[in-house]
């Protein structure tokens, strides 16, 4: 069976994703990794978890915002989601995401256990990019819970131009203050807008990196590794980039816990090559 299925059921749920925005910005609560839990991710998160368990092939749900895996069927793939990525955004009606990773393992599992990982950007219009195993990386427009492809083999612009990263720069160790520096002087510009998936997104559309690195006090860095830095890690290098927790791409980790957090960077290759020589001390 194709992962088709899960993205078909992605987007038929994402505008009433989108439509839970409105009224549903304040706070209700905390998820298992402490963030601030707003009605409007416990909302896309139980949408997300009815609609995907529904599906045949889906053994089971996973989700930042529930402590374990709530197990389905006996179907071939696990799915873990990020049920609204920058949803702190949300107040300031700047753009929000969903993050969507299908696992052929239960989680918590190893990257190389993805086999397919998609995102939708709430922004301006609603879109989902999509990456299947053995497939090109395909951006779709969403409207009226129908996809139509925008964007057939979505590749990364071979000529970098933007870069966003995370975290406060004076707890930033000096291995990555010093590849800003680098970036800076390859004349990339800095464009960080504080949620994953559109900040990933301007990667794929003008090329460049996005990271939220290792800091001081907090060697794991923010975004978690089930839910968040694989499944981005899957369709950048899908879309002929590369990815990085600091020395080894994000798809060669295995994590022992299901709310993990790691570094993230993803990006043209060239520039996560200089990310991991700047972090090696080349
Ligand atoms: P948020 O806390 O709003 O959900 O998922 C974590 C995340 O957003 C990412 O989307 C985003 O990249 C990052 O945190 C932003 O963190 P900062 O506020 O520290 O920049
Ligand atoms: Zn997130």
């Amino acid at each position: 069976m194709s992962t088709g299925r899960i993205f078909g059921a992605v987007a038929a749920i994402a505008g009433e994703i989108r439509a839970g925005f409105t009224d549903r910005r304040q706070a209700e609560g905390a998820n298992p990794t402490g963030d601030e839990q707003l009605a409007a991710d416990v909302r896309a998160d139980r949408l997300l978890a009815e609609e995907l368990l529904a599906i045949e092939s889906v053994a089971g749900y996973a989700s930042e915002e529930r402590e374990d895996v709530l197990d389905g069927g006996a179907g071939e793939y696990h799915v873990a989601c990020d049920p609204l990525d920058g949803s702190s955004n949300l107040a300031s009606n700047n753009p929000a995401g969903t993050i969507v990773g299908v696992y052929d393992r239960r989680p918590p599992a190893p990257g190389e256990s993805l086999v397919a990982a998609g995102y939708v950007l709430y922004g301006p219009v609603t879109t989902m990019v999509v990456a299947e195993e053995g497939e090109e990386v395909t951006e779709y427009l969403i409207e009226d819970g129908e996809r139509t492809v925008l964007k057939e083999d979505v590749r990364l612009p071979a000529e970098p131009t933007v870069y966003g990263i995370g975290g406060r720069a004076p707890d930033w160790p000096d291995s990555v203050a010093a590849y800003v520096e680098r970036l800076e002087e390859k004349r990339l510009k800095l464009r960080y807008g504080g949620a994953m998936v559109a900040d990933v997104n301007q990667v794929l559309a003008h090329g460049g990196v996005f990271g939220y690195p290792m800091l001081e006090g907090r060697p794991e860095g923010k975004l978690r590794a089930v839910f968040e830095a694989l499944p981005m890690a899957y369709i950048l290098e899908a879309a002929g980039g590369a990815s990085s927790s600091g020395t080894e791409s994000l798809l060669a980790a295995a994590p022992e816990r299901l709310h993990e957090r790691t570094p993230v960077f993803l990006g043209n290759a060239d520039l996560i090559e200089a990310l991991e020589a700047t972090v090696e001390g080349r």
